[in-house]
């Protein structure tokens, strides 16, 4: 009876089998995050199932230009002694064709001083659409959390996103840009201003194109109305680790926040 049951069961069912098993955890996690991401099911439906997110866990999305550095940033973030010691999970959506260059998760495996077991990493191929994320985000996002990770990014593909097309759901969204002469007539026209809590501009190695900087906050300051909160402008270079402790200092300040 049991076996046959076994031999039915659905993704449904398989899932929220997975999300009560403690046992094999690496391997659950990434099982619940395949049949989530293939079966569409909705946070509601297995809701029931989930245990609370702690009010320390953190959600951070990193979009911005393609080629831009997130993938590098991340990798600096997981590695900095202030996130060390948290579980990171993290979501990738990875244009299918890279032109060059290792995939997030090489690098991590290459470079990455954490404990094996604090690091749960997927890549996500973009699946028909550059731009839009699963519709279930949120529902794969907290079967992380119910699996106990303190601190889950996702990595956007960022071809043409804005703040629109991102889920309300992120604690912080951090929007990685590059820099270069000519830029300053184009930025208040291209909607950068109003993308994400934090505009992380990289590649400023040593400090050079730093002027740049500076003229955007003027048209950012210029361009902001009463109402709306003007992004963090931050500069660094992840080659360098330049500019990451003021990024980790962002997502330390949402920790204990009240939920
Ligand atoms: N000079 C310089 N190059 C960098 C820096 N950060 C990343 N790069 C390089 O820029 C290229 C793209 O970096 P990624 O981290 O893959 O960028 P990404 O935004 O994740 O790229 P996609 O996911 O493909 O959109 C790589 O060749 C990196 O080595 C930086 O701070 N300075
Ligand atoms: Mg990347």
């Amino acid at each position: 009876m049991e076996a046959k049951r076994y031999i039915n069961m659905t993704t449904f069912d398989e899932i929220v089998t997975l999300l009560g098993s403690e046992a094999d955890k690496p391997n659950s996690v990434s099982k619940v995050t395949t049949l989530l991401l293939d079966s569409g099911i909705e946070y509601e439906k297995i809701k029931s199932s989930l245990k609370k997110r702690t009010t320390n866990s953190l959600l951070i999305c990193l979009t911005g230009l393609p080629g831009a550095g997130k993938s590098s940033i991340l990798n600096c973030l997981l590695k900095h002694k202030d996130l060390i010691n948290f579980k990171a999970a993290v979501l990738a959506f990875d244009p299918s064709s890279k032109k060059g260059g290792a995939l997030l998760g090489d690098r991590i495996r290459l470079t990455s001083e954490r404990p094996e077991d604090s690091l749960f990493f997927r890549s996500v191929g973009h699946r028909g659409s550059l731009t839009t994320l699963p519709s279930n985000l949120d529902a794969i996002m907290a079967a992380l959390f119910h699996f106990g990770y303190d601190i889950v990014f996702v990595e956007t593909v960022g071809l043409g996103q804005t703040q629109d097309s991102l889920p309300e759901i992120f604690d912080l969204i951090v929007n990685v840009q590059t820099l270069t002469n000519g830029d300053e007539i184009q930025f208040a026209k291209s909607g950068l201003i109003e993308t994400g809590d934090v505009i992380f501009f990289n590649k400023i190695e040593n400090g050079q194109n730093l002027n740049l900087v500076n003229v955007f906050k003027q048209q950012q300051m210029a361009s902001i109305s009463d109402e709306s909160k003007p992004a963090k402008v931050l500069s660094g270079s992840a080659l360098q680790n330049q500019g990451i402790d003021d990024l980790v200092s962002e997502i330390m300040a949402l920790r204990n926040r009240v939920k």
